[in-house]
């Protein structure tokens, strides 16, 4: 279909709409039509007839692709460095002699030091499936580079809803709808994943109840019933003298409990400290106001928790996620439309990919969020080669000035293969230019909505750029890795990928029919109906050995804030509806200042728009402050996705994040950053 429609409209520069879908990270997974005339996107809006969720409207940012297309910042050729490091000054290369040289350097590098001396470094890019894990797995693997532990995001709720349930499957976005009680814990729908708003809406105007547990006024919570604005990095107390208190009131669905969950009575001890008066003092909220949240979440159903992943990324990260992921089972939410809870749904799809990649081997894992480490200078084996794809590493990694200065080292070979000239990009010794969703194939599942999109190309690729299966299938057989024959088809590729499910002939008639594919229980699970824990025993582990392991201070635990008097102010990160990530970050110019509650800045004698330096032992970031009733006391905010361009010198929130590790999964702590503000 797309491809008969493009061909026309190549041919005779008419205006096609053809069909796509956006595998940006983003839980809605929208179903796109995109306006194509003489060979150009002209426009692109959300399909109404594949994606349920999308309806037919899709967010601003990615309404405005076509100038992250075609914009000044798109790369069209490859580049090879000629000024000093970070100074940006290429030149043009062809795409053979840009092969060559990566070839050549990542033979040579595993020649002298070995193939852990190369380093690939990638989170998820635009996410899809034939972009990642695939041809690019290969050229590594096959090179005995070092592994990479991909942490930077959703390690620490992955690895509490994998010890609980399995990852089970959550609730639909859509039938929030059906929920009588909405909880949003650490999420803003509003901005990172839209399709949900209006699902909270149309149960609210049936009379549902709304609580949002964050410690800013989000849209969504300057419309709840009750507010909890917590401190960072306290919702295990909050969650656990929730648990506490349903147990102590009889509200705890004991018969549940004792027919699908082990852990019960450990999961009850070590809730036992948190009363809620003493939970509400560490988390600076009313204990009143807990128990109104008590009050509600005992006695109203359907009730599902929409768990976010601002929860998770601090200290107490991993063990915050599994208290709150433990409130549905003690109070017995499941097994109703509505009811129960959901994080994320990307365990639905099972796209392995390693009769494409091959077997890992067993080199050395480097944890992402440790990338200014790893890059030092002094480490005991140095990387000597660092390939980046599907990521802004400068911006987007804790500790951004760390890697700054591994990136300006004059012994490190940087590959960056992206499709826009980012502040990463900038110190990059070769660069490579890659395509889009819309100029090349992909496979893309959603993690929000359960759905499944194979969508060929739109348009042919701006300039010279080629698509990452492409270029590391082409890597492979340059370096001597693979032979050509090797490496499949991206067409054979999306078959294994569907095959591997065990559905696959069943996905691809689906995909034909329909033009996205469901998982066997189809779009709108119920929990405990539908789908079911998928642990070992089938049953929820409370209190998994495994977690309480690993946590340094065991599953459940407490550590205190990491403030200091020098450092009093928590910062966050938060999305923003301008950017998913950094990517986009190049169209929003100008600066963006940090927002501060009105008490802390009158103690500082700050106004909106005064310049401010925020600093801590990482690093200093200069910009303007913007006085903001939504903040809490004590906590400020700088948005994650920034590049340099939007603070005065250069610095982003990455710059002030430690690169200290959540309890579990070894992910990010970038909430945990404590900061001083003061006047510039
Ligand atoms: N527009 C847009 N959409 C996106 C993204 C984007 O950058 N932009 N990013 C995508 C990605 S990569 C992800 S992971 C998801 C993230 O999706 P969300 O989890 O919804 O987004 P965040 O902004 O990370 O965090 C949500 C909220 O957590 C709050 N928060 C911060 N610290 C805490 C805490 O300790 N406890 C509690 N309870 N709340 C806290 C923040 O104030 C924020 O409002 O969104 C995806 N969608
Ligand atoms: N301060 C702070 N920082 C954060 C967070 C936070 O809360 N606070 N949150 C973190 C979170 S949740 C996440 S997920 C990470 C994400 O951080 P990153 O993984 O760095 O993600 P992006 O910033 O979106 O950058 C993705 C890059 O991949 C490129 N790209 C997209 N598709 C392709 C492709 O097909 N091929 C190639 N070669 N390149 C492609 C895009 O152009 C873009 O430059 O950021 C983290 N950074
Ligand atoms: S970013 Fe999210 S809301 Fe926007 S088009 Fe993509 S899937 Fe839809
Ligand atoms: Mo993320």
């Amino acid at each position: 279909m797309n491809e008969a429609l493009r061909a026309e409209s190549d041919a005779t520069g008419a205006l096609v709409r053809l069909a796509s879908a956006c595998p940006l990270d983003c839980p809605d997974a929208c179903s796109l039509e995109v306006t194509v005339a003489d060979g150009r996107v002209l426009k692109i809006d959300g399909a109404q007839d594949r994606n349920g969720l999308t309806e037919g409207y899709i967010c601003a940012k990615v309404r405005r692709l076509p100038q992250h297309l075609y914009g000044p910042e798109r790369l069209q050729a490859p580049l090879g460095r000629v000024g000093p490091k970070g100074e940006a000054r290429f030149e043009r290369l062809s795409w053979d002699a840009a092969l060559d040289l990566a070839a050549d350097k990542l033979r040579a590098t595993r020649d002298r030091f070995g193939g852990e001396a190369i380093l690939p470094f990638s989170y998820g890019g635009s996410n899809g499936a034939l972009s990642q894990d695939t041809t690019d797995a290969l050229l590594f693997r096959r090179l005995g580079a070092s592994r990479l532990a991909r942490t930077v995001c959703a390690a620490a709720t992955g690895r509490a809803a994998t010890g609980l349930y399995g990852k089970m499957e959550g609730v639909a976005l859509a039938d929030y709808r059906h929920s009588r009680l909405i909880v949003v814990w650490g999420a803003n729908p509003s901005a990172t994943g839209i399709h949900l708003v209006p699902a909270i809406g149309a149960a609210r105007a049936a009379g549902a109840r709304l609580v949002v547990v964050d410690p800013r006024a989000t849209p969504l919570a300057k419309q709840a019933d009750l507010h909890l604005a917590l401190r960072p990095g306290t919702d295990v107390v909050v969650a656990l003298a929730v648990i506490r208190e349903l147990f102590a009131r009889g509200a705890a669905d004991v018969a549940f409990l004792a027919e699908h969950a082990t852990g019960v009575d450990e999961l009850r001890r070590r809730s036992e400290p948190w009363t809620l008066e003493r939970a509400a003092d560490v988390a600076g909220i009313e204990a009143g106001d807990l128990a109104r949240f008590v009050a509600l979440y005992s006695t109203i159903s359907p009730a599902v928790i929409r768990c976010g992943w601002g929860l998770e990324r601090n200290r107490n990260g991993g063990s915050a996620v599994a208290a709150v992921l433990a409130l549905p089972a003690v109070a017995g939410k499941f097994g109703v439309r509505g009811g129960g809870y959901t994080l994320s749904n990307s365990g639905a799809w099972k796209l392995d990919a390693s009769a494409i990649a091959g077997p890992e081997r067993s080199t050395r894992v480097i944890n992402m969020n440790r990338l200014g480490e790893a890059l030092a200078a002094d480490a005991s084996s140095p990387v000597r080669l660092l390939f980046i794809y599907n990521s802004n590493a400068l911006v987007t990694t804790p500790n951004a000035s760390l890697v700054e200065r591994g990136l300006a080292r004059e012994d490190l070979f940087t590959v960056v293969f992206d499709q826009v000239m980012t502040d990463t990009a900038r110190f990059a010794d070769l660069i490579l230019p890659a395509t889009t969703f819309l100029e090349h194939r992909e496979l893309s599942r959603g993690y929000g909505a359960f759905v499944l999109h194979d969508t060929p190309a739109v348009v042919a690729p701006a300039g010279e750029a080629r698509s990452n299966y492409e270029v590391f299938g082409e890597l492979a057989v340059r370096t001597g890795v693979a032979r050509g024959d090797e490496i499949p088809s991206a067409e054979q590729a999306v078959a294994t990928m569907l095959g591997a499910t065990g559905r696959g002939e069943e996905l691809r008639r689906q995909l034909d029919e329909r033009g996205v594919a469901h998982p066997p229980f189809g779009e709108h699970p119920v929990q405990f109906v539908d789908v079911f824990p998928k642990t070992a025993d089938r049953r929820i582990h409370l209190v998994p050995e495994a977690l309480d392991a690993e946590a340094p201070e065991g599953l459940y635990a407490f550590r205190a804030d990491p403030a200091t008097a020098g450092e009093p102010l928590a910062l966050i990160s938060p999305a923003t509806n301008r950017t998913i990530s950094s990517t986009l970050g190049q169209l929003r110019k100008g600066p963006v200042p940090l927002e501060m509650n009105p008490d802390d800045a009158a103690a500082r004698g700050l106004s909106s728009g005064d310049r401010v330096r925020v600093s801590n032992r990482f690093g200093i970031v200069v910009c303007r402050v913007r006085v903001a009733p939504e903040m809490r006391r004590g906590v400020v905010d700088l948005p994650k996705g920034l590049w340099r361009h939007n603070t005065e010198n250069g610095a982003t929130a990455c710059s002030l994040a430690p690169d200290t590790l959540t309890d579990l999964g070894g992910g990010a702590c970038f909430n945990d950053a404590r900061v001083e503000v003061r006047p510039a």
